[in-house]
């Protein structure tokens, strides 16, 4: 039983629809995501990052798990391997496929949180600021989303997991972003097989053993079947 770790980012997605960060160049009403999705963007102007992220739940709720998520999830299934995704993506479609081992590094659309006592309950459709804590009633609601700046969650479980992995599979990312972008420095370093599935060469093609270049939902299920 070989055990995989797969990190998967917005490409794997965007054949369901959902719109890459590359694809929309980084900007979003004309402002760069960077900074529509920290901290300091969101107590600059919290009616907009929730505006946001509105969006982005509402597409994700339209959209529709597609070839790679269900190829993963059938990997998952068929328990020959030891599978563990870990996703950039704050979608829900890995977890609709059916995956079950998933860790979402950069929180979820799904999820709130109050900043103020550290409850997460599920986030309705549209979150707005003043929305009071259902625990602490304080209005200091905000998305369960890691942004920039901030502490990605379950580093350690994904870094023990990297490195006791007989394989690590990159999927859909540009390796732009770190730590994540750096899973696979992690990964060679002790001595795990790497291979790259994407649309184009990432930031980081020279580090994997082995790439193969093409739609997630190509080829995603052609390596799992
Ligand atoms: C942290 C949630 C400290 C929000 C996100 C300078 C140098 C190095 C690092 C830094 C630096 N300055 C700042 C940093 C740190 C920073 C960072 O990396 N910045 C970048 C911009 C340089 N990182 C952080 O702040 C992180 N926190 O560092 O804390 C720390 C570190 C370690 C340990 C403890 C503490 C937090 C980062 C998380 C930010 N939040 N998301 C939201 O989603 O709104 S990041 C966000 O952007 C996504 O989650 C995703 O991770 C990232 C975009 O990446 P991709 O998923 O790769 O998407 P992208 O569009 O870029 O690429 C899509 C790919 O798919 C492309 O390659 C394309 O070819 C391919 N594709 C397209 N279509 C298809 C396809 N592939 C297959 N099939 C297709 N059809």
């Amino acid at each position: 039983m070989a055990r995989i770790v797969i990190l998967t980012g917005a490409g794997v997605s965007a054949e369901s629809g959902i719109r890459t960060f590359r694809a929309s160049d980084g900007l979003w009403e004309e402002h760069r995501i960077e900074d529509v999705a920290t901290p300091e963007g969101f107590a600059r102007d919290p009616a907009l990052v929730h505006r946001f992220y509105n969006q982005r739940r509402a597409a994700a709720a339209a959209a529709l798990p597609n070839a790679a998520h269900l190829a993963l999830a059938r990997l998952e299934a068929a328990g020959a391997h030891q599978l563990l995704v870990v996703t950039q993506n704050v979608d829900d479609l890995h977890e609709r496929a059916g995956t079950q081992n998933l860790i979402h590094m950069h929180g979820t659309l799904a999820g709130a949180l109050c900043a103020a006592c550290g409850h997460r309950w599920p986030a309705p459709a549209e979150m707005a600021p003043q929305d009071s804590c259902p625990r602490c009633l304080h209005p200091a609601t905000r998305p369960d989303i890691v942004w920039f700046g901030e502490m990605p969650y379950r580093m350690e479980e994904i870094w023990a997991a990297l490195r006791a992995a007989d394989l690590f599979v990159s999927i859909g990312t540009s390796g732009n972003v770190y730590p994540a972008a750096g899973f696979v420095a992690d990964a060679r370093h002790g001595g795990v097989a790497t291979l790259e599935l994407n649309l184009e060469p990432s930031q980081g093609t020279r580090f994997f053993d082995e790439a193969r270049h093409g739609p997630a939902t190509q080829v995603v299920p052609a390596w799992v079947d």
